[in-house]
């Protein structure tokens, strides 16, 4: 057998991790997501300020939820489950349902009918997973999974399950890794909040290790329309572009706002307007695809840049400010919203000189 050059988030982490010698690994090789240096970033939040991009749309399935499912596949298996289940927004059910396949369990997915991307609804589909189009929203879906889940012999695989959480933290400990340090700030999109929760625990876990010296401050995003940590409020019909995060009530609802405040961060919004500027420029001008929603996190940056934030901030170690941005979903998963923001070309015909006219050259 091969032996891969990354074994994946267990193997890399496996002391980490609520894992023993019998547990059987299910994997794709997921982790190891590049961790991109922006000039353009940097440059426009300007003086001593270096950004990152966690490019987690790099992920096997094209989202950072391989993380949690990797070990919360495993564990099902171990515990000799035949089916998993979750609801999900788009990107859940895609992980879900292709670990799902490799570990040989059957996959039943809810989903917001009408609400999900459609790369992610072909993931599931091509995995064959069981999909229900349920008419209502995802808070609706995920509330019917917690039903189904106890009312029949099958593992839930929402971030309610605790070792998705336990997966997903690997991504704090990749970039203290990289860097050598954690990031003086951790910027993240916000939905559900199971992300910004385990990322925050990959670093308290690395800090009571001494792994690293400082904790970052976090600061997440949600769309405007689906703000519900931003306002207190759970928002009944929540609305925005970015349908990953289109989110009323979010399960870990309590433990995102401990991230917040213990780490003297925040949780704000962005308009969709900001999201959509965030993900043109994040393709224009850093040669990044990203879905909408993970384009939150850049529009939180550039909004703070603007007002000041990081102006105001110093360094810890004397040197720049380390400023870290989850993308947490690939571009390709959503194609039809880049396609709707642009112009489609039209056909010509096959004349050099139709052509040069057509693509700007003289
Ligand atoms: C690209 O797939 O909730 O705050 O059901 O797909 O941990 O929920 C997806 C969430 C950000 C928010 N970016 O993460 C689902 C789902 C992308 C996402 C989030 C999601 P959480």
């Amino acid at each position: 057998m091969a032996r891969p050059i990354w074994p994946g988030v267990i193997e890399a982490y496996r002391r980490h991790l609520p894992v023993t010698a019998r547990t059987p690994v299910v994997t794709l090789l997921e982790g190891n997501t590049p961790l991109i240096h922006s000039r353009a970033l940097s440059r426009r939040v300007g003086a001593s300020a270096d950004v990152y991009l966690k490019y987690e749309g790099l992920n096997p399935t094209g989202s950072f939820k391989d993380r949690g499912m990797t070990v919360a596949m495993s564990k099902a298996v171990e515990a000799k489950s035949v089916a998993v289940l979750c609801a999900s927004t788009g990107n859940t059910s895609a992980s879900a349902s292709a670990y799902a396949a490799r570990a040989g369990l059957r996959s039943i997915v809810l989903i917001p009918s009408g609400a999900i991307a459609l790369g992610k609804l072909s993931q599931a589909l091509i995995h064959g997973a069981r999909v229900a189009a349920v008419e209502a929203n995802f808070d609706a879906c995920l509330t019917l999974a917690k039903e189904l889940a106890k009312a029949h012999p099958i593992t839930l695989v929402n971030s309610i399950n605790p070792h998705r959480i336990e997966g997903q933290k690997t991504c704090a400990f990749e970039i203290c890794d990289a860097l050598g340090r954690a990031p003086d700030f951790h910027v993240t999109p916000v939905g559900n909040a199971g992300n910004i929760t385990a990322q925050w625990k990959g670093y308290r876990e690395y800090y009571q290790l001494g792994a690293i010296r400082r904790l970052p401050v976090m600061l997440g995003f949600q769309a405007a329309g689906a703000a519900p940590l931003v306002t207190g409020r759970i928002v009944k019909t929540p609305k925005t572009v970015a349908t990953a995060i289109k989110i009323g009530n979010p399960a870990s609802w309590q433990a995102a706002l401990r991230a917040r405040d213990e780490s003297r961060g925040q949780i704000a919004a962005v308009t969709d307007r900001e999201i959509l500027a965030a993900y043109r420029g994040l393709a224009e001008q850093d040669g990044i695809f990203v879905e909408p929603a993970s384009a939150a996190s850049v529009a939180g940056l550039l909004k703070l840049a603007k007002a000041g934030y990081f102006a105001r901030q110093k360094p810890a170690s004397g040197g720049r400010l380390a400023i870290v941005c989850i993308l947490t979903g690939h571009g390709l998963k959503d194609p039809e919203r880049a396609i709707k923001s642009l112009k489609v070309p039209k056909p010509i015909p096959p004349l050099l000189s139709v052509i040069a006219k057509a693509v700007g050259l003289k």
